[in-house]
C-alpha cells in the first residue's frame, strides 16, 4: 500500500495532527510523519515534496497554521494530492489557515478540510488509497458503519431520557 505523508509546519500542530496519525493507524495505513515549514524551512519541504512520489507516498497532509502556505508550498512541487489541514493557532481562530490554504490559484489544488479536521483529512487519504486497494475500502466501510451505529445508540438514550 502507498503510504501516508503527514507533514506539520510545527511541533505545536501536533495536538491536532495526532488526530490523523491515530485514524490512520486505525486503518493500518503506513504514515511518516515530519515537521517541515513552508517558511522556517523551505528547502526541506520542497525537496520532501519532489521526491515523496518516488518514495513511496500516494498523499500527504499538511497541517498548518497562522499564514499557512504550507500545503500549497507542498503542492507546489508534487503532483501526489495534497490535503490542508488549516490549524487553529492564532489570535484568528484558524480563519487566517484556512483562507491561506483554501484560495490556492489554479493549476496547483489543494483540497482543503475543516479548521483542525485533522480525521476528516486521514479518511480522505485513506478514501484515495482505497481506490486501488479492496481491503482498505472494506475497512473504511466498517468505520462508516460503526459511526452509524454510535449515532443511533445517541438517538435511542436521547429519545429515552426526553421522549415520554
Ligand atoms: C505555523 O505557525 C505552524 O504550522 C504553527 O501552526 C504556527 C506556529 O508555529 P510555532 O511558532 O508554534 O512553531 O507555521
Amino acid at each position: 500500500m502507498k503510504k501516508v505523508a503527514v507533514i506539520m509546519g510545527s511541533d505545536s500542530d501536533l495536538n491536532v495532527v495526532e488526530k490523523a496519525l491515530s485514524t490512520l493507524s486505525g486503518l493500518d495505513i503506513p504514515f511518516e510523519a515530519h515537521v517541515y515549514s513552508a517558511h522556517r524551512t523551505p528547502e526541506q519541504a520542497r525537496a520532501f515534496a519532489q521526491s515523496a512520489r518516488g518514495a513511496g507516498f500516494g498523499v500527504i497532509l499538511a497541517a498548518a497554521g497562522k499564514a499557512a502556505h504550507l500545503a500549497g508550498a507542498l503542492a507546489a512541487n508534487t503532483t501526489l494530492p495534497v490535503i490542508g489541514i488549516p490549524v487553529k493557532s492564532s489570535a484568528l481562530e484558524g480563519l487566517d489557515a484556512l483562507l491561506s490554504t483554501v484560495q490556492m490559484p489554479a493549476g496547483i489544488p489543494v483540497a482543503t478540510v475543516a479548521i483542525d479536521g485533522a480525521v476528516n483529512a486521514a479518511l480522505l487519504a485513506a478514501e484515495i488509497l482505497s481506490i486501488e486497494d479492496a481491503q482498505l475500502a472494506s475497512r473504511l466501510e466498517a468505520l462508516r458503519e460503526a459511526d452509524t451505529a454510535a449515532t443511533l445508540r445517541k438517538d435511542a438514550a436521547v429519545m429515552d431520557k426526553f421522549n415520554h
